[in-house]
């Protein structure tokens, strides 16, 4: 007799490709609808599945996990970021957690980029001015922003989006600088050309741009604390890619109302969906909602990678991606 599938629960709408893969291979149940599962469907789901798929927009926390049956066995999360999942509490209730790390990288640093630019050359203004039948013809003085060539990038976390984005920056003429938990290899930062500074303080006191690409974990919450976004030089900008908590929101748009920091673009934010309301009207914030790796090819990448993930633990091996509360 063939083996029982397991069930899956996929808690958002994902690709027709991903989605028709996880029928044929799991006893899956989708959410074709993308109507966001509250705190009642979470706990009903993680009652019933063996597998739990949620995303970035479920709150997988230890009192859920502390509801779920016995037979909940995984949780292969759709996206890189776990901070929404307690892993440790997951990990101590022997629930294996997944991420999909690697696909999303170059999408996600080409946004970084693109705010970069965006910021700087006041892209977003330019567009809005025109498309309000503004545009009176060309002047001398007209839209100056700051040029980027030859400036300095200060990249706070080199793991494979900062490093991404580093490779990037050097093609626009930018010195790249970074703060890390530890330097990367000789190799690579003499591929990249790039200067490590062990204080973050000191980075932000001397570049031009800063561009947050660390995970947000207990030791990351606001570290772009308001002092630290204090030490930044009056004209220089910040990017924020990676996840709103790391950077604190309050205290940078009073810096941008005040012209302490002369700009930002964020695509993510401390208390998501939700935005600062300061922040929000500020010519000089470019704000997107949380598309980094909204690329077509990045959601079926991740969710083939989530498909791996159960497969292997399916098939009594060690699922590629896991994650471990320690290692966050
Ligand atoms: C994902 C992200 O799209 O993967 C991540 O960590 O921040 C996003 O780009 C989202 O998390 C999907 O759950």
């Amino acid at each position: 007799m063939a083996a029982r599938k397991p069930k899956v629960i996929v808690t958002r709408k994902l690709p027709d490709l991903v989605e028709t893969r996880m029928r044929e291979l799991f006893d899956t149940e989708l959410n074709i609808d993308d109507v966001a599962m509250n705190r009642e469907a979470l706990i009903a789901a993680v009652g019933r599945a063996d597998v739990l798929a949620p995303t970035i927009t479920d709150r997988i926390d230890a009192e859920l996990i502390a509801a779920a049956g016995d037979q909940l066995k995984l949780i292969a999360n759709f996206g890189a970021g776990v901070d929404h999942i307690d892993v440790a509490a997951a990990n101590a209730r022997g629930i294996v957690v997944t991420n999909t790390p690697g696909v999303l990288t170059e999408d996600t640093a080409d946004l970084c980029m693109t705010l970069i630019l965006s910021v700087a050359r006041r892209v977003v203004e330019g567009a809005n001015l025109v498309q309000a039948g503004d545009f009176r013809g060309w002047a001398p003085m007209n839209m100056l922003g700051r040029r980027i060539f030859g400036k300095r990038l200060g990249i706070v976390g080199m793991g494979r989006i900062g490093q991404a984005l580093a490779k990037r920056a050097r093609a626009f003429g930018l010195q790249v600088h970074y703060h890390n938990r530890k330097p990367v290899s000789p190799r690579i930062a003499d591929e990249l050309s790039a200067t490590y500074w062990e204080s973050l303080d000191q980075m932000l006191a001397r570049v031009d741009i800063v561009s947050v690409n660390c995970p947000h974990t207990p030791a990351t919450y606001h570290l772009l604390s308001g002092r630290r976004l204090k030490l930044m030089q009056p004209h220089a900008i910040l990017i924020n890619t990676a996840r709103g908590e790391i950077v604190d929101e309050a205290a940078l748009a009073e810096l941008l109302a005040e012209g302490a920091v002369a700009g930002a673009g964020l695509d993510v934010y401390e208390f998501e969906p939700a935005i600062n309301p300061k922040l929000l009207g500020l010519p000089n914030a470019v704000l997107l909602p949380h598309m980094s790796s909204a690329t077509i090819e990045a959601r079926v990448d991740m969710g083939e990678k989530v498909i791996v993930n159960i497969k292997t633990w399916m098939d009594g091996h060690r699922p590629p991606d896991r994650v471990f509360a320690g290692m966050l």
